[in-house]
């Protein structure tokens, strides 16, 4: 009866704290905004708290519209015109603190063309010592191929050593020759593996305690 009941513990402590918990999602967004909803910014640092837009003027836009939410009332949408090396993009930078290095980090969201378009993406994350303010190492970018529906986009990565902030990076460019290309960015989510909101501290403590008890008793 004794051993029917660890099992059960057993079972239930695996259940919640190990595959569900590993999972990117289950793991607190550390972006602002992640819907955008509020204003994009075009004024320099700070990177944190708001999302900066980028262009490269002519016939490139970014900004947040109401054309095609996911969710919400808005979106992330960029545009390029008809011509080869035009970009724009949108960026922010998290702040994860110094200590992480090694964790599991991702960068996700949902994005779709305009009915009609061709083209793809630069999706990536720079890694950042927010301090120093140096660049310490960027992920190569992800580069797909993108529907007329929302579909997900994942870059997932390790934190290296040094860094203590990211800088997750959306883009689209056409210096490989001309484009014209409209994409709506949503939802997006930027989290690292170990770096818990305060709340979660006292459930990852109880996961610890839940699975050090059986282990013990199997020996
Ligand atoms: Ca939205
Ligand atoms: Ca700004």
């Amino acid at each position: 009866m004794k051993s029917f009941k660890f099992s059960l513990l057993t079972v239930a402590v695996a259940v919640f704290c190990s595959p569900a918990m590993a999972a990117h999602l289950d793991n607190p967004n550390l972006l602002t905004d992640p819907s955008f909803e509020g204003t994009l910014t075009f004024d320099g640092p700070p990177f944190v708290g708001t999302w900066e837009g980028f262009n490269a003027g002519v016939s490139s836009t970014s900004e947040f519209s109401t054309d095609m939410p996911r969710t919400g009332a808005q979106s992330l949408e960029l545009n390029i015109g008809p011509d080869a090396n035009l970009f724009a993009g949108a960026f922010q930078d998290a702040n994860f603190g110094f200590g992480a290095a090694g964790a599991m980090a991702w960068f996700s969201g949902w994005h779709k063309l305009a009915a009609g378009d061709s083209g793809g993406s630069e999706i990536r994350i720079e890694w950042r010592d927010s301090v120093a303010n140096t660049e310490i190492s960027r992920t190569p970018n992800l580069a797909p191929v993108i529907g007329s529906t929302y579909e997900e986009f994942i870059v997932s990565a390790t934190v290296p050593a040094g860094a203590n902030s990211a800088r997750v990076v959306y883009a689209i460019q056409s210096f490989g020759g001309a484009l014209n290309q409209q994409v709506f960015v949503d939802d997006v989510n930027f989290n690292v593996q170990g770096v818990p909101e305060p709340a979660s501290l006292a459930i990852a403590g109880l996961c610890l305690v839940g699975l050090a008890i059986p282990s013990r008793r199997h020996r």
